[in-house]
């Protein structure tokens, strides 16, 4: 890492006008990643720019300066871009609306902890071991000397965040933590990032939410499962991307085996979702199963359809003939999904 970090201090070092690139659809870990390296270079007297191709969520405007990124630009007014947490060039989006921005013509620094980062850029900094992008980025600082403030720390830990769910997934590693504290102690604001990131929901999505646990059933398997319509969204007024964290939120039920999740997209797709938090259950083989894939304990699938509920209802006879008692819903009918 240490000839990837010189590379990198020596491509900035001789760059005058740098833009900073996020991903598409963007996160608190490229968020973090550029207002960091805005505030970074911007010390050293460089002219930054920030640029993402989606606008930015209310959720990261507790980041000073995150105003300040801009949709469109030329890449030849620049010497050096900075693409942040992209797993490949694709994921900013900007292959398609500037033909050869990612050609060579303009200096590249392809900055990633994706494994499956195809190195697209001048300088590669991936490393696939760190919990986020933003860690990368504070080994930099550390290894370049760049003063670390308060503004930055706190991008720095929204990105570590972002990426770890507040630290309950299972890449934060001591070294997660380890880094997380350095900043505090840096003034970086974790009350901050835990409140935007965290505990700020808009109600359509507590809405939507609220539908997800109200269809929560588990079957005779052990399968927790809920579904998601395209009604669901339209009357609760909720996009799809507001659905994103409720599969791992209703992956906690006691004894089950795994969790699902099924929705229905806009473009006439079912989704599922899998989930599972026992070790033994391999979630990769039974998303396969339906053409999807994924990891171990987190998997998913998409196939062209839609979703229709069939209730079933069937009697089961009382066996105390004595009583005669009357058939009530919830004890001698049962409801089957
Ligand atoms: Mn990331």
């Amino acid at each position: 890492m240490e000839d990837k970090f010189q590379q990198t201090k020596r491509l900035i070092d001789k760059s005058e006008k740098i833009l900073l690139i996020a991903h598409r659809k963007p996160d608190g870990d490229t968020l973090g990643s550029c207002i960091a390296l805005y505030h970074a270079l911007e010390k050293i007297g460089k002219e930054v720019s920030m640029a993402c191709i989606d606008e930015i969520p209310d959720r990261y405007k507790y980041m000073p300066d995150i105003s300040k990124f801009i949709s469109e630009f030329d890449f030849h007014d620049y010497d050096l871009m900075i693409v942040s947490d992209a797993g490949a060039s694709y994921m900013t989006s900007y292959h398609e609306k500037y033909e050869g921005i990612f050609k060579g013509d303009v200096h590249v620094i392809n900055i990633d902890h994706h494994a499956s980062n195809d190195n697209f850029g001048t300088v590669d900094v991936v490393d696939n071991q760190s919990a986020s992008t933003t860690m990368i980025i504070y080994k930099f600082f550390k290894f370049a000397g760049y003063e670390i403030t308060p503004v930055m720390a706190t991008a720095l830990l929204t990105g570590i965040y972002n990426d770890t769910g507040s630290f309950m997934h299972q890449n934060t590693t001591p070294e997660t933590l380890k880094i997380a504290g350095e900043l505090m102690a840096y003034g970086g604001r974790v009350v901050d990032v835990s409140k935007n990131l965290f505990k700020t929901t808009p109600i359509s999505t507590l809405k939507l939410w609220g539908r997800v646990l109200g269809n929560l059933k588990v079957n005779k398997e052990g399968v927790a499962m809920s579904v998601i319509t395209k009604q669901d969204f339209d009357e609760c007024g909720a996009e799809i991307d507001e659905l994103s964290g409720a599969v791992d939120f209703i992956n906690c039920v006691p004894k089950t085996n795994y969790t699902v999740l099924l929705h229905e997209d806009e473009k006439g797709n079912v989704k599922g979702s899998f989930r599972t938090r026992k070790e033994e259950v391999d979630l990769e083989e039974i998303a396969s199963k339906f053409g999807g894939g994924g990891h171990k304990k987190a998997a998913g699938f998409t196939v062209p359809g839609r979703l229709e509920k069939e209730v079933r209802w069937k009697i089961i006879p009382a066996h105390d003939k004595r009583q005669h008692r009357a058939i009530k819903p919830g004890n001698d009918v049962s409801l089957s999904e």
